[in-house]
């Protein structure tokens, strides 16, 4: 399957009522679902190229976008089922729309369905889109301070990534800041480095994802 649909988003109100009912849908289905969130150009798309690209995992990706499809154009390149969400200018995804997207998607044949959010590291952290978990992309380049200034998505996220490693030796990141920063604000949340260019800690990544899959999986009700 290689498709992309795209839907404009609506302002509506009662969206909590939207985020309940797919959070219901995928416990009956056993269905993970990730919302990413992480700044414009931080490595979201790459992430889940390499996601894809990196065997073992039926997945499929529901792009939010200001304006252009090019980030679901990628995905569909690599056969991943994908759904665009144009907000016309919204800086961030909600609920009453993520719904409709995931009705052309095939769900029943998924192990996870990942967001892209809009990229912006402050009220995306804000909407349930009935997601299990969110997940906080940094990349290095950002700086080892943001951690603190956004602390609302990096103490809600169940996963950190540092995107962009490979970059380390060019920056002055305070990675002991960064590790400190983090596990004072989200206390033993995990946090995985990548580096999209060689594939370092892909693996480690996508592991997370295959046993919260699984661990979804295993208590359908
Ligand atoms: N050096 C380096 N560049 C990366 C890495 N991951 C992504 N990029 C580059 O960063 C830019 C933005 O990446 P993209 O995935 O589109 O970011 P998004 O806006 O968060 O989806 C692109 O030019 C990528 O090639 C990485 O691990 N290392
Ligand atoms: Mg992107
Ligand atoms: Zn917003």
């Amino acid at each position: 399957m290689n498709r992309i649909i795209t839907l404009q988003q609506s302002v509506m109100a009662e969206d909590e009522k939207f985020a309940s009912s797919i959070r219901e849908r995928n416990a009956r289905m056993g269905l993970l679902m990730v919302n990413i969130i992480g700044s414009p150009g931080s490595g979201k798309t790459t992430l889940l190229e390499r996601t894809a690209l990196n065997a073992g995992l039926a997945m499929a990706v529901i792009e939010g976008d200001l304006a252009t499809d090019r980030d679901a154009e990628r995905m569909a390149r690599l056969d991943v089922p994908v759904v665009q969400i144009n907000t016309r200018g919204g800086c961030h995804l909600e609920a009453n729309v993520v719904e409709r997207a995931m009705d052309s998607l095939p769900l029943d044949t998924l192990d996870v369905l990942f967001v892209e959010n809009v990229g912006n590291l402050v009220c995306p952290a804000e909407f349930d889109l009935g997601e299990d978990f969110k997940v906080a992309v940094l990349s290095a380049p950002e700086g080892a301070d943001k951690p603190l200034k956004y602390p609302f998505l990096f103490a809600s996220a169940k996963a950190v990534l540092l995107t962009k490693t490979d970059l380390l030796p060019h920056l002055s990141f305070d990675t002991g800041m960064f590790d400190a920063d983090v596990e004072r604000l989200n206390p033993g949340v995990p946090v995985f480095r990548t580096d999209s260019i060689s594939g370092a800690g892909i693996a480690e990544w996508v592991d997370f994802i295959r046993f919260k899959a699984r661990e979804k999986r295993a208590n359908v009700r």
